[in-house]
């Protein structure tokens, strides 16, 4: 259980509007371990793969649009019950439906425009990580605090 993994991607938006570090600092705090990251500007086509279930929605053509307007921040977050505490701190797909201490609660107001993507179970977060990093692009690494956050 404590190998789980999710993928978690910081939107255009989130880039644009200086929350990197923020976010970043509420999956660390927590005791998540961070074991791939990079900086992507996803081509329109890229975006589109990632969002693949959603195609035929209308609201597909504007979502891929803007997940290939800029620079997104992509992680692979380790430990014992990410997928859905990850899911927890981005709060509910509509901004204004997040509770308040959630990412998308705190940062945003629109549906489009709500800065964060996560994984929303273990099949997908599967894929996510494969779609957006290689393998030799995820580490495996001890940190000395684990034995402070595990039994
Ligand atoms: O996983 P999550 O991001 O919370 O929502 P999804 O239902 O997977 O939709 C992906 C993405 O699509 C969402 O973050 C914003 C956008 N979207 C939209 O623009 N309008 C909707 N009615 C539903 C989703
Ligand atoms: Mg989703």
């Amino acid at each position: 259980a404590e190998l789980e993994r999710t993928f978690i991607a910081i939107k255009p938006d989130g880039v644009q509007r200086g929350l990197i570090s923020d976010i970043i600092a509420r999956f660390e705090k927590k005791g998540y371990k961070l074991v791939a990251i990079k900086l992507v500007h996803p081509t329109k086509d890229f975006a589109e793969k990632h969002y693949d279930d959603l195609k035929g929605r209308p609201f597909f053509n504007g979502l891929t649009d803007f997940l290939s307007s800029g620079p997104v921040v992509a992680m692979v977050w380790e430990g014992q019950g990410v997928i859905k505490y990850g899911r927890k701190f981005i709060g509910a797909t509509a901004p204004l439906a997040s509770e308040p201490g959630t990412i998308r609660g705190d940062f945003a107001i629109s549906v489009g425009r709500n800065i964060i993507h996560g994984s929303d179970g273990p099949e997908t977060a599967k894929d996510e990580i494969a779609l957006w990093f290689k393998p030799e692009e995820i580490l495996t690494y001890k940190k000395e605090t684990d034995k402070w956050l595990y039994e």
